[in-house]
């Protein structure tokens, strides 16, 4: 699961990533960014931790968001460097879930545009919203346009060209009337037809309001992304909690009247915007938690693991993790009869421990 962090320039993403990875990146304030971070930050788990404790296994592994964070997108206007600003979105498109990171703390760091120390999320959000939606327009309608071309010419993929044009043709009125993709209920063919343009619109998207207060007001309006969680973090102080000892960091985490770190309500908010599961594994050596979508089958959860196990899918073995736990052994498991064998399209459900039979 691949999530970039999106924001202008200065509004903490280095800050908020630094809070959520095991291994922070010097922040340089003033200077310009310009590679993108990428680290894995691990979901804490405790039934995971629980499972750890009763196998003992050599390796307890986590799973993992993989984060990216790139440089901030300044805002331009209208038209001004809209290539160059459309060609550093497309790197962007590669992500499966999006976190929109908007400032509300007193900055002197924007440097691009003065008398900007202000906080304003609700103007960043709507810029930001703007940004990618007009980003989604020009690939929509650069195809478009391609299309009735090749129509035109009466090219020999007719029918699949006008089934692809039709869905296009939806989503780019909607983009032009200022909406979002949120509303376009795609059936899985037309999903399927424009699957590979990676349109944000139609992507899972988490909004965070970094600053010390929640506040914002007015951030209903340039919502048309739809954003399926909210979080309102103090992304300094966690960077700042992160750097320590990991002995050290519950104490102050009461302190500062902070839940959970950071880390964790990240990949919370990113569990619920996407619809992602955790099952386990527990082999011999590891024991080990991996994320899944929602509704998704054995068999991917195969895939997920190694494609040779998808490949040669027998059945998998399926329980609970509870029931494991209960049991205090997979032996004892198996003697309850709590063991089920499922096939390839059985839908895997959050907490199941699958172990893959397969010919590979
Ligand atoms: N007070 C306060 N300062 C913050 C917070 N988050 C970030 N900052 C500061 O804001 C400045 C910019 O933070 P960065 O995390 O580098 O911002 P960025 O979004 O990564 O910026 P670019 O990479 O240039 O796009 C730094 O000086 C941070 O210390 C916060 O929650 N509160
Ligand atoms: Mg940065």
């Amino acid at each position: 699961m691949r999530v970039a962090l999106l924001g202008l320039p200065g509004s903490g993403k280095t800050t908020v990533f630094n809070a959520v990875v095991d291994k922070p990146v010097p922040l340089a304030p003033g200077a310009l960014q310009t590679d993108t971070h990428v680290q894995v930050a691990k979901v804490r788990d405790e039934r995971l931790d629980r499972l750890g404790a009763l196998l003992k296994p050599k390796k307890l592994t986590a799973a993992g968001l993989e984060i990216w964070d790139p440089p901030g997108l300044p805002p331009g206007s209208g038209e001004r460097d809209k290539e160059r600003r459309i060609r550093r979105l497309a790197e962007l498109r590669e992500a499966d879930a999006y976190v929109l990171v908007v400032r509300n703390f007193v900055s002197d760091s924007y440097a691009y545009e003065p008398g900007r120390e202000q906080p304003d999320p609700a103007a960043e959000l709507g810029w930001l919203v703007e940004e990618l939606l007009t980003a989604d327009f020009v690939v929509a309608d650069g195809r478009i346009q391609r299309i009735r071309e090749n129509l035109r010419r009466g090219v020999r993929t007719q029918d699949k060209d006008k089934l692809e044009l039709a869905v296009l043709e939806r989503c780019s009125a909607l983009l032009e009337a200022g909406e979002g993709l949120a509303s376009l209920d795609l059936d899985a063919a037309d999903e399927k037809r424009i699957r590979g343009y990676q349109l944000f619109g139609l992507k899972p998207f988490v909004l965070l309001v970094n600053g010390p207060e929640p506040a914002a007001e007015g951030l209903r309006e340039g919502m048309v992304l739809r954003p399926k969680a909210r979080l309102d973090l103090d992304a300094q102080v966690e960077a700042e909690v992160q750097a320590m000892d990991p002995a050290e960091r519950p104490a102050f985490l009461e302190e500062f009247g902070i839940d959970s770190p950071a880390a964790q309500r990240l990949a919370h908010a990113v569990y619920r915007a996407v619809g992602l599961i955790s099952f386990f594994t527990v082999g011999g050596d590891e024991v080990r938690a991996w994320t899944l979508r929602d509704g998704r089958t054995a068999i991917d959860a195969a895939s997920k693991v190694h494609t040779d196990l998808a490949d040669g899918f027998v059945r998998a073995e399926v329980f609970d993790h509870q029931e494991l736990l209960d049991a205090g052994s997979e032996k004892e498991v198996k003697a309850r009869g709590l063991m089920r064998l499922e096939h390839k399209g059985y839908v895997v459900k959050d907490g199941e421990v699958v172990h893959i039979r397969s010919t590979k």
